[in-house]
């Protein structure tokens, strides 16, 4: 059987950051203006006012202090709480190509290979620009690589999901290489007008690439092994799609943006991470607490990842070291967390070293990659 390895990440971040101050200083004119101009139905019943955020609860609650993102004036504009985005003609290369476009070559020096050495393009996010052409397409023709290239999504789990879908290419011989991207631009699909989860997203783009080991340079990471699962949830869920407008629904309706009950979403996926996790390493012959150097978890929530380690690693094992935290600095940025906590936290371990990139999400979505160092 063909063995296979990731040879190497890329990481584009967006210039501009918002803070929680920042955030929630325009958030709460918002609520300010609102309730003032339907002070009359407030008064009279018909109307709840609109609470204010706070910066402290959105650190403690979800241990975000900052987010990237690709254009702050909108966002931060109380009479908009979007970003501003210049449509592009056709000619130009899209929004969502271009950051792709930026990591991708990032990694593809990482794994020293050129264009003509990649076979496949595949672009795995939360939402896509346009239904088509594949955003996949357009990206492997900036590149200039051959061979094929389209597009998935599988929200939170689109990375994991894509890793296997390139590790089941190389391995089955259709691609030598795999460019898997994951464009996620959350800052035009969150819902920043909502005080429960304005806070929780990040504009931000992962790449990788998955190739034959043997052709892989050393210190590249084999695949050990993949592993996805799904269950059908509504906890986390966006309306938005090309059947709104034959619905006559509203396109500007709340149900169009992210929404989530994250309480239930907190307390059903981290079960079900753990478990998915330790039952994917057992089946490779590993434990979970004594065999794994690292995990690279799904960024969303700060203690929900210490509550998936610690169940992994039991208490006493875990240390911040064993599940890094890009998330205070990035926020969640959907599929691409946990490729950013492996892009930022891999270098420091040894050949020999075991470790297993995990996301979680919509869907429910879980995957998990285990991955050793050569
Ligand atoms: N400021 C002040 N108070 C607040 C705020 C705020 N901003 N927000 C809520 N509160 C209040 C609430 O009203 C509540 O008040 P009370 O107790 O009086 O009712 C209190 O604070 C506690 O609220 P919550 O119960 O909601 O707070 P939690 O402690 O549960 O924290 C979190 C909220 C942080 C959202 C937490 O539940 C969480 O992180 N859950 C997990 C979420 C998760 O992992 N989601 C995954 C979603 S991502 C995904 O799958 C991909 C989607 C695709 C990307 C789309 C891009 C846009």
């Amino acid at each position: 059987m063909i063995k296979v390895a990731i040879s190497g990440t890329g990481l584009f971040v967006p210039s501009q950051t918002i803070t929680n101050d920042e955030l929630v200083e325009s958030f709460n004119a918002y609520v300010a203006k609102y309730n003032q101009t339907h002070a009359a139905e407030i008064a009279s019943g018909e109307l709840q006012p609109l609470q204010a955020s706070n910066s402290a609860f959105i650190e403690s609650a979800s241990g975000i202090k900052q987010r990237y993102v690709m254009e702050k004036e909108g966002i931060l504009n109380p009479d908009r709480l979007h970003p501003y985005f210049k449509e592009r003609p056709n000619s130009e290369l899209s929004m969502m190509a271009e950051i792709a476009v930026d990591a991708g070559r990032k990694a593809m020096d990482q794994a020293g290979l050129a264009a003509d050495e990649i076979d496949a393009v595949i672009c795995s996010a939360s939402n896509m620009q346009r239904a088509y052409p594949a955003m996949a397409i357009e990206i492997q023709e900036a590149l200039g690589i051959q061979g094929f290239g389209y597009d998935m999504n599988v929200a939170c789990s689109s990375a994991t999901f894509g890793i296997e879908q390139a590790v089941n290419a190389v391995r089955s011989g259709t691609a030598r290489a795999v460019l898997m991207v994951n464009p996620e631009i959350t800052s035009g699909h969150q819902a920043w007008l909502d005080r429960d989860c304005h806070f929780i997203f990040g504009d931000v783009c992962t790449a990788v690439i998955v190739q034959r080991l043997e052709d892989a340079k050393p210190g590249s990471w084999e695949v050990l092994g993949t592993k996805l699962a799904t269950k059908y949830s509504n906890n986390i869920r966006n309306n938005f799609g090309f059947l709104n407008r034959s619905e006559d629904a509203d396109r500007e309706g709340r149900d169009k943006l992210f929404m989530q009950e994250g309480r239930k979403v907190f307390k059903e996926v981290c079960p079900m991470a753990a478990e998915h996790m330790s039952t994917h390493l057992e089946s490779l012959g590993l434990n979970s607490a004594t065999n794994v150097r690292r995990y690279w978890l799904h960024q969303a929530n700060l203690a929900m990842n210490q509550l998936i380690a610690k169940k992994l690693l039991g208490s006493s094992e875990f240390t911040a070291d064993k599940a890094p935290v890009i998330l205070d600095e990035f926020a969640n940025t959907a599929s691409a967390g946990s490729v950013i906590a492996f892009h930022r936290h891999k270098d420091d371990l040894t050949a020999g070293d075991v470790g297993v990139i995990c996301s979680f999400g919509a869907g429910y979505s879980i995957g998990s990659v285990v991955v050793q160092k050569t």
